[in-house]
């Protein structure tokens, strides 16, 4: 197959766009390096040093024979979208390329704005190049599991039987977001479905869990194949932190009580999932939802396992939240479609953590201890504070 990798450059887009590639999949990836620009507006670095887009590939080339597209350019920009879309002509798309960092949306009102801006015109690029110049192609969306939030019934993948009043219908499950990042993910997953019904474009919704680890059997190749590990407040994820934190020494940065649970998913899983979505596409007019995730956990749990599975002291803190979200709720998950296709979890386990930990102490000396502590809060809204949050004018 021809697959477009949206957001190549980034943490999953990259190791995604080799993993197809291994698959013998024709590929090229496109970004416009936002991501590596919030590092310079933050002040942040990836903990594992990344190469430049053009010496990844060339490395991969190099290493395997296999040749990258690349297209540099913004998916906000129409004539762009349209452009690599025309000039690729893809089987599929994967689309990874947006803000994806729940408390970079929630810095001020310009971070909001920009990144609901990006997220949702950048897609709505997407689907209109898409309809214009091939309905055959299959959109492979990356969402997230944070759109329906914590619900008090079963989530289920992405659509709902309601009997109401004696009668029946089958509706998208209803959303509760919990920052204007997720958001974003629930006004693409309207678009998308709308463009589904109204011009029979092919669709799949990845709602995904929360992703851990940093290595895929395609980057640990050679150094220069590495994806990004992000540990800071505002991009790095909840496990990955803890780990980093657990080798430095530092106490786990728990929010509040830790009995928020969310889904789960290993990087390894993450890029498999998408091959199989890719290689499995969704009907003519279909829009369909799969809830990318393996194990639910609570931050509590999450914690203690990597307390548990460290050789050595860890303290947990906990810090007053600085989200606003449900500390202890209910949280049961369908996701079998994935299942049904031929996916076989990597589940948390302690070779994971032990490798992380590996990868942590190999570049603990490049952590910027200050950028650990978080310091975006849910509840300040345009508070003069936030909206002078240095950057701001660059990033939004
Ligand atoms: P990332 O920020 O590392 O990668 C996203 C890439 O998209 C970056 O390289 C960025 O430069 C690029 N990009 C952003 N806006 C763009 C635009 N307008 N035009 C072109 N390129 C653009 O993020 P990630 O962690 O790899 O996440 C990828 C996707 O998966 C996101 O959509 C995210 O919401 C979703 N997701 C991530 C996680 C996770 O834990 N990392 C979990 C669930 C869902
Ligand atoms: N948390 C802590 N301590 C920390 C960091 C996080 O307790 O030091 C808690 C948060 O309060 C939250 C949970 O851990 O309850 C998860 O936070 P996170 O930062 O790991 O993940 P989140 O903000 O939800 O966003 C990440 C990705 C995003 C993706 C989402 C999947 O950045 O792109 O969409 O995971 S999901 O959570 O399923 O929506």
């Amino acid at each position: 197959m021809r697959i477009l990798v949206l957001g190549g450059d980034g943490y999953l887009g990259w190791p995604t766009a080799l993993h197809l590639s291994q698959c013998g999949h024709d590929v090229a990836v496109v970004d416009n390096f936002a991501r590596r620009q919030y590092d310079f507006e933050l002040g942040v670095e990836s903990l594992v040093p990344i190469e430049p887009l053009q010496t990844r590939v060339a490395a991969w080339q190099s290493l395997t024979g296999r040749s990258l597209g690349t297209y540099v350019g913004d998916l906000t920009e129409a004539d762009f979208t349209h452009h690599i879309i025309a000039d690729f002509r893809p089987d599929a798309v994967v689309h990874f390329a947006e803000q994806r960092a729940a408390p970079y949306s929630m810095i001020d009102r310009k971070h909001a704005v920009y990144t609901q801006v990006n997220n949702v015109v950048g897609t709505l690029n997407l689907l209109y190049a898409i309809a214009d110049l091939g309905r055959d192609i299959h959109l492979v969306k990356l969402g997230t599991m944070g759109e329906y939030g914590t619900p008090n019934i079963d989530i289920e993948e992405g659509w709902l039987d309601i009997e109401y009043k004696g009668r029946r219908d089958r509706v998208l499950y209803p959303k509760r977001p919990g920052s204007f990042y997720h958001l974003s993910k629930v006004h693409d997953s309207h678009n998308i479905e709308f463009a589904c019904r109204i011009w029979g474009l092919r669709a799949t919704d990845l709602n995904q869990g929360v992703v851990y680890g940093q290595q895929t059997p395609e980057t640990t190749l050679d150094d220069r194949l590495a994806t990004r590990f992000d540990y800071d407040a505002v991009f790095g994820t909840v496990l990955n932190r803890f780990v980093i934190q657990a080798v430095l020494g530092h106490p786990l940065t728990v929010y509040g009580d830790g009995g928020q649970t969310r889904g789960i998913i290993d990087i390894r899983d993450t890029v498999r999932c998408i091959q199989l979505a890719c290689e499995n596409p969704a009907d003519r007019g279909e829009f369909r939802v799969f809830n990318q995730m393996t194990e639910s956990m609570s931050v509590k749990q999450i914690a203690e396992t990597v307390a548990e599975c460290f050789p050595g002291d860890v303290r947990i803190d906990h810090l007053a939240n600085p989200r606003v979200e449900r500390e202890e709720h209910y949280y049961n998950v369908t996701h079998t479609r994935l299942l049904d296709l031929g996916l076989t979890p990597h589940l948390l386990s302690d070779t994971l953590i032990t490798s992380l930990f590996e990868v942590a102490k190999r570049y603990a000396h490049r952590v910027r201890a200050e950028s650990m502590r978080p310091t975006v809060n849910w509840r300040a809204a345009a508070s003069p504070t936030n909206e002078a949050a240095p950057g701001t004018e660059g990033g939004a």
